[in-house]
C-alpha cells in the first residue's frame, strides 16, 4: 500500500530530526517504502540510530562523500542487501563556516575545491554508482537553494556550488535518462537546520522570507519532504531534469 510501496531507497545526509532529509525519509516511509539511511562518522551515528529505528530504516554506515572507499562500502552494502535501487537522495553540501559570511570574492582555492568536492561532485559520483543498481528505472533527487540563480546574502561560494549543482541535475538527467532514471532537484526555502547554522545572519533571511514570500511564511521539512515524495514517486514519472521550488513561492518575486 502507499504510493513508495515496494520501493528501496538510500538517503544520505540525515544529520538529526531537523535535516531536509529526515522529512523526505518520513514521507516517503509514511507511503510504504524501504530505506536506508548513512551517517557522516560516529557522532552523528547516535544522533541518526534513533531515527532509523523510528522510522524502521536499514543504517548503512558512516558516509563521508570525500572518501572513496566509504562511498565504496556504502553502496557494496545496498548491492549486498537489496540487490537493486529505485530511488536516491542527496541533501549533502559543506562549506567553511568563516567564508558563508563577508565577500565571494575572498573565497580560497582550498574551500572552493572542498566545497564543490562536497557540495556537487558527490552527486555525480552517487549517481553513477546508482545508476548500476536501479536497473528498473530510478529517481535520484538532490537538494539546491535560490542562492544559485540570484546572489544572496552570505552564500557566496555555496551559491556557485548550487548553480553548478543545478546544472549536474541536468546533465544527469540526459546521461541517465534512457534508463529511466530521473534526476531532479528541490529548491528549498530556508530552514533552521545544523547546516543553515553556518551561514551568516541566517535569521534574518528567515524573517525576509516570511515578510515577501507569497505564502507569507517559511517552509518546513515536512512540506519539503512531500514535494521529494513526489519527485521519488511514480507520481513524477513524467519530470525529469527539473529544479522545483519548495519556498512558499519567493522565488517568482525575490
Ligand atoms: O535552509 C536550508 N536548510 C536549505 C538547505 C535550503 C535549501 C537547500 N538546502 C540544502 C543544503 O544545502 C543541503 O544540500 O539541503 C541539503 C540538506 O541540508 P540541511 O537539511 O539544511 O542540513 P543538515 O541537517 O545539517 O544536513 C546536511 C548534512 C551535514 O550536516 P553538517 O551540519 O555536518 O553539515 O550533510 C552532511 C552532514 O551530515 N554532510 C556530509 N555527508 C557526507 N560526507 C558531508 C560529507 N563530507 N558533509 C556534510
Amino acid at each position: 500500500q502507499g504510493l513508495m510501496a515496494g520501493k528501496r531507497g538510500l538517503i544520505l545526509g540525515v544529520a538529526n530530526n531537523r535535516s531536509i532529509a529526515y522529512g523526505i525519509a518520513k514521507a516517503c516511509v509514511a507511503q510504504g517504502a524501504e530505506i536506508a539511511l548513512t551517517y557522516q562518522g560516529e557522532q552523528f551515528r547516535k544522533r541518526v540510530e534513533p531515527l532509523a529505528e523510528e522510522l524502521g530504516a536499514e543504517l548503512a554506515g558512516h558516509c563521508d562523500v570525500t572518501d572513496e572507499s566509504s562511498l565504496d562500502a556504502v553502496f557494496d552494502g545496498i548491492k549486498s542487501k537489496w540487490g537493486k535501487l529505485d530511488f536516491l537522495v542527496h541533501a549533502i553540501a559543506f562549506s567553511n563556516k568563516d567564508e558563508l559570511d563577508g565577500r565571494y570574492v575572498d573565497t580560497t582555492r582550498d574551500n572552493f575545491l572542498m566545497t564543490m568536492d562536497i557540495s556537487v561532485f558527490s552527486f555525480t559520483t552517487i549517481a553513477k554508482r546508482a545508476e548500476e543498481l536501479m536497473t528498473d528505472g530510478g529517481s535520484l533527487l538532490t537538494l539546491t537553494y535560490y542562492g544559485a540563480e540570484k546572489v544572496m546574502p552570505h552564500y557566496n561560494v555555496m551559491g556557485v556550488a548550487k548553480a553548478a549543482l543545478e546544472a549536474s541535475v541536468r546533465y544527469l538527467a540526459v546521461d541517465l535518462g534512457s534508463k529511466n532514471i530521473r534526476v531532479n532537484a528541490i529548491s528549498a526555502g530556508p530552514i533552521k537546520t545544523l547546516a543553515a547554522s553556518g551561514i551568516g545572519d541566517f535569521r534574518y533571511i528567515l524573517k525576509w522570507n516570511e515578510y515577501n514570500a507569497p505564502l507569507k511564511r517559511t517552509v518546513s521539512v515536512e512540506e519539503v519532504g512531500d514535494a521529494g515524495l513526489y519527485l521519488l514517486s511514480d507520481l513524477s514519472r513524467g519530470v525529469t531534469g527539473e529544479v522545483h521550488h519548495v519556498d512558499s513561492g519567493y522565488h517568482v518575486v525575490g
